[in-house]
């Protein structure tokens, strides 16, 4: 229908602070949201609760996810674009102090967080995060295309399945015999990269008994994709003689293991290179 030639002309000024309603509309939302978010979506978050350090990475995450969710809910009233603000100070001013605090907060948090026991991550050969108290040592021995472990505690027996006791402060150190590798242990919130030549240490403390993945989380050849196995868990009483069985069928190859390198030994060490062949190619 055409317009009335003589309709009132539409009002030129609306009196509502539309900028206002926005910003109690961001409010009330992320005052609703973000206790939701931190209560029921937090605990989901990996990898879960099989270690301390597990645990404390979805606390982290929670944080993280908490401190996220008001930014999540401002984009809603961010969707249509509005009028530029150039030159609008109070608002670059009002930006540039909330990201940064975030960001500083973020920072400090994580640091705080990383220096109680290093968080799962591999620190090098000289960790500066380390947990007190008596750890039990495995070395983690990455080779295209399976982990093994040794345990010095025990005879430098070496396993194909990493077995830990319950409630123990373990001492992980992650090595190479050839390319770069990543040990990934899930569930325990554990990764540390596999290099040649290089003892990574990283930590954790195991809480109560079961089963976690351990994968290759670093592309390392044609079968890296079938680089996964699981670790368990046991108590006190189920380590003590899984190690008892595990040095029984260590035995026979012990001899072997013990010899010198250039005699086709691999004696216990911290570090191990590539083979000589290797190294030529
Ligand atoms: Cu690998």
């Amino acid at each position: 229908m055409a317009a009335e030639p003589n309709a009132a002309p539409a009002r030129p000024s609306d009196t509502t602070n539309h900028g206002m309603r926005v910003v109690v509309a961001w409010l009330v939302l992320s005052a609703i949201a973000t206790p939701l978010v931190a209560i029921f979506v937090g605990h989901l978050i990996p990898p879960g609760n099989a270690s301390t350090q597990g645990t404390e990475q979805v606390f982290d995450n929670t944080w993280m996810l908490g401190i996220l969710t008001p930014v999540i809910c401002a984009v809603p009233g961010a969707v249509v674009d509005g009028p530029p603000l150039r030159n609008d100070s109070q608002i670059q001013v009002l930006w540039i102090v909330i990201t940064s605090t975030m960001v500083l907060f973020l920072a400090g948090f994580g640091t705080y967080e990383l220096l109680q026991n290093g968080a799962g991550g591999g620190q090098g050969p000289n960790p500066i995060a380390v947990p007190t108290g008596p750890k039990l040592q495995v070395q983690v021995i990455g080779q295209q295309w399976q982990f093994t472990y040794r345990y010095p505690s025990l005879g430098n027996i070496e396993s194909n399945q990493l077995v830990l006791p319950a409630d123990t402060d373990v001492e992980l150190h992650v090595t190479s015999l050839d390319v770069i590798h990543s040990f990934w242990a899930y569930e325990l919130g554990v990764k540390a990269d596999a290099n040649p030549g290089t003892d990574n240490v990283a930590f954790v403390r195991t809480k109560g008994t079961g089963t976690f993945h351990v994968r290759c989380a670093e592309l390392c050849g044609l079968w890296h994709g079938y680089m996964y196995n699981n670790g368990r868990v046991v108590d006190s009483a189920q380590f003590k003689s899984w190690a008892s069985q595990a040095k029984k069928i260590y035995a026979s190859i012990k001899p072997y293991m013990d010899k010198p390198e250039a005699q086709g030994g691999a004696p216990f060490g911290h570090t191990y290179l590539p083979a000589p062949e290797r190294r030529a190619g």
